[in-house]
């Protein structure tokens, strides 16, 4: 794995209806993250934040079933020039948000230098909608069907060109709550996605395995993007739409553990941590804990 991590911070919460979700990047540094990569010796620089315009009025009237569109295009812009300017200097992009439109931007930054960009979509959700399918207007819930080229044109072409990704190159892991319209979007495009169902009976260990078998071909570079709501809201409770039943620390443990091993990830973000819903920053302890095994921790 690339030693050398660049840092980004991303205070967005414009993305879905909760606040408190600006203040991830901030909860998830205070929980000790640059202290436990350098022990892993990694070498971290600290970017800061990315600053995101905020709202110009009521944040309830919605552009086209889309929740603060253009402040939400303007930060995903700024955000892809950071992420691009951290890979062309061959350093690894990790990018803390933030609710989850923020991967708009970041596969956006990244996917420029690769032909086949993976992407690892650890999430309660699909984040398949798009305006028309979208039953909250919240653009949290879109940054995936974006990144494929679907949705509005002031997302899909954030860094001046589209697609980002390509569907046969996405696993989805942990899904559990997805609408119609992103159903039939998977099944459309052949997108594979492990929900609760199969890690239940095939186990995480097997899930990892195909995931890590199937992009190793088709992939020059892996995007890992978790969502602290893929978690069970037991175990991750600081989110802003928790979803029963969920992945386990431990199975979300080894998944990281075995993502290491594979050496194939090569940006990550972490997303969806609300320390206003949290229970004394457990949910960014948990982000930083799975950096850990991401980035190599292991006890042996
Ligand atoms: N699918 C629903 C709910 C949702 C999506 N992402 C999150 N929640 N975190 C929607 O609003 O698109
Ligand atoms: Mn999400
Ligand atoms: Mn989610």
């Amino acid at each position: 794995m690339n030693k050398q991590l660049s840092v980004i911070g991303v205070p967005m919460d414009l993305g879905q209806m909760r606040r408190g979700v600006d203040m991830g990047p901030s909860a998830i540094r205070y929980a000790g993250m640059v202290e436990r990569l350098e022990q892993l010796k990694y070498n971290i620089e600290d970017l800061g934040d990315i600053e995101i315009p905020r709202p110009k009025q009521n944040t309830d009237e919605k552009e086209d079933n889309l929740r603060n569109l253009n402040e939400i295009a303007e930060g995903s812009r700024r955000l892809a020039k950071a992420v691009d300017e951290v890979v062309e200097n061959k350093r690894f992009p990790l990018v803390l948000g933030g609710d989850h439109s923020i991967a708009m931007g970041t596969l956006a930054g990244v996917a420029k230098h690769y032909e086949n960009l993976g992407v690892i979509w650890y999430d309660a959700h699909g984040d398949l909608n798009t305006a028309d399918s979208s039953p909250s207007g919240n653009i949290h819930g879109m940054p995936l069907a974006v990144s494929l080229g679907i949705g509005h044109e002031k997302l899909t072409s954030i860094h001046d060109y589209e697609p980002k990704i390509k569907p046969e190159n996405i696993v989805i892991i942990g899904a559990r709550s997805l609408d119609e319209g992103e159903r039939v979007l998977i099944e459309e495009k052949g997108i594979k996605v492990y929900t609760m169902h199969e890690v239940d009976r095939m186990g995480m260990t097997q899930v990892v395995e195909e995931t890590v078998d199937y992009l190793k071909d088709r992939t020059d570079g892996v995007h890992l993007s978790l969502d602290l709501d893929g978690l069970d809201p037991n175990e991750a409770p600081g989110v802003g739409t928790p979803v029963m039943g969920g992945l386990s620390y431990r199975e979300s443990h080894l998944a990281m553990e075995m993502l290491h091993q594979s050496g194939m990830i090569t940006s990550a973000e972490f997303v969806e941590v609300n320390p206003i819903l949290d229970e004394k920053n457990k949910t960014a302890s948990v982000a930083v804990g799975l950096m850990g095994s991401l980035f190599g921790e292991s006890l042996k």
